[in-house]
């Protein structure tokens, strides 16, 4: 189901989430995923989170030109491009620091509407 932008906009703000996923199938849905960076910037949310793209038509050259974190071209490639890039994160924090999936816990959802 093609999926509008403002929903991933709506859920990012609300859910705070590590990542925000998208696939495009084709090559007219690819330019929604460029507009979704740009939402995400004018929410003030984008870097409170990475954004991961895939799909058929979808490159690496293509993530790098929108601005997206990571690209994968296929499902365990995906998993493992996150887990390494959310592990180098969380080893950057300060270790007294719970990060931020404990302020999603303790504000119930809510860290993204705080800013
Ligand atoms: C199944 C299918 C459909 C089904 C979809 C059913 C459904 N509910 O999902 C139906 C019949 C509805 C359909 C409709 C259409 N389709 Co179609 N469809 C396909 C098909 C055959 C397979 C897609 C698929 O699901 N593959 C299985 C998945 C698992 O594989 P994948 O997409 O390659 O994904 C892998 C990677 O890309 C990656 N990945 C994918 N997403 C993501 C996301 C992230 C975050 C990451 C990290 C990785 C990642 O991981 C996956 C696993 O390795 C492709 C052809 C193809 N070979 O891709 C055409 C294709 C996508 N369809 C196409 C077209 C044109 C259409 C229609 C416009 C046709 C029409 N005129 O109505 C409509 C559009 C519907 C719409 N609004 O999106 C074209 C797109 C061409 C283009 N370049 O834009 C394709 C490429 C076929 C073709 N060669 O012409 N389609």
């Amino acid at each position: 189901m093609d999926v509008p932008v403002e929903a991933f906009v709506i859920m990012a703000i609300e859910l705070c989430p590590d990542v925000v996923a998208t696939s495009a199938l084709m090559t007219i849905t690819m330019t929604n995923q460029m507009v979704l960076e740009k939402r995400l910037h004018e929410a003030g949310i984008r870097n409170k989170m990475k954004t991961m793209i895939g799909g058929r038509p979808v490159t690496e050259a293509w993530a790098k030109r929108i601005g997206a974190d990571i690209y994968s071209a296929n499902a365990k490639d995906a998993v493992e491009k996150l887990n390494a890039s959310l592990s180098i994160e969380k080893d950057d924090k300060d270790p007294n620091e719970n990060g931020r999936q404990s302020e999603i816990n303790v504000n119930e959802g809510l860290c993204c509407k705080s800013t």
